[in-house]
């Protein structure tokens, strides 16, 4: 089923994708909350999240669409080298941010397209450990790791 969920995933467009991210986060933001880790993880990407911050609100999403499409950008490739985990905790804290202001909100009303909801209602019928290792092959495979040739 895992495998399956994120062949569903990688058929989506960009858009399709963070769109979906963020519908994970809101409906899993809860039970995903407590087993986060807090500050320790989170501090191997604060630089690449500072950096996300200060950008304009176009240029954030420019950034996040980079990541998903594998783009070769400075971002993408200071993604590359977090570890699994700390690219989940980056994604999240990316969601945290978008919550308290800090990085482009979705759209006003924005309604996801019907290969967004599909997919959610597959990731949905998961259990718990299992919508995290899809989540976690997901960011795993975004960004650009500046080692691999
Ligand atoms: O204008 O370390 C659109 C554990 C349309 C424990 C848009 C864990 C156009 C160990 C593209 C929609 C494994 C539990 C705009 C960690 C348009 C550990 C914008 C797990 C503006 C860390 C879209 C952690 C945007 C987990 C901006 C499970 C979308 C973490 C942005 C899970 C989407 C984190 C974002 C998740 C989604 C984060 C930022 C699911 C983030 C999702």
């Amino acid at each position: 089923a895992v495998p399956a969920t994120i062949s569903l995933v990688k058929r989506l467009s960009t858009d399709d994708q963070l769109a979906l991210l963020w519908y994970a986060y809101t409906e899993m933001g809860r039970s995903i909350t407590p087993a986060a880790p807090g500050a320790a993880r989170l501090q191997l990407a604060e630089g690449l999240l500072n950096s996300l911050k200060q950008m304009s609100h176009a240029q954030q999403l420019e950034a996040m669409r980079d990541l998903v499409e594998r783009k070769n950008t400075p971002i993408s490739r200071s993604y590359g080298i977090l570890s699994n985990n700390t690219k989940l905790a980056f994604w999240y804290e990316l969601s945290e941010l978008m919550v308290q202001g800090f990085v482009v909100p979705m759209p006003t009303g924005y309604q996801p397209s019907r290969d967004v909801n599909e997919t959610l209602a597959t990731i949905k019928q998961l259990d718990f450990g299992q919508q995290i290792t899809v989540l976690r092959k997901l960011v795993a495979d975004m960004g650009v790791d500046p080692l691999a040739d």
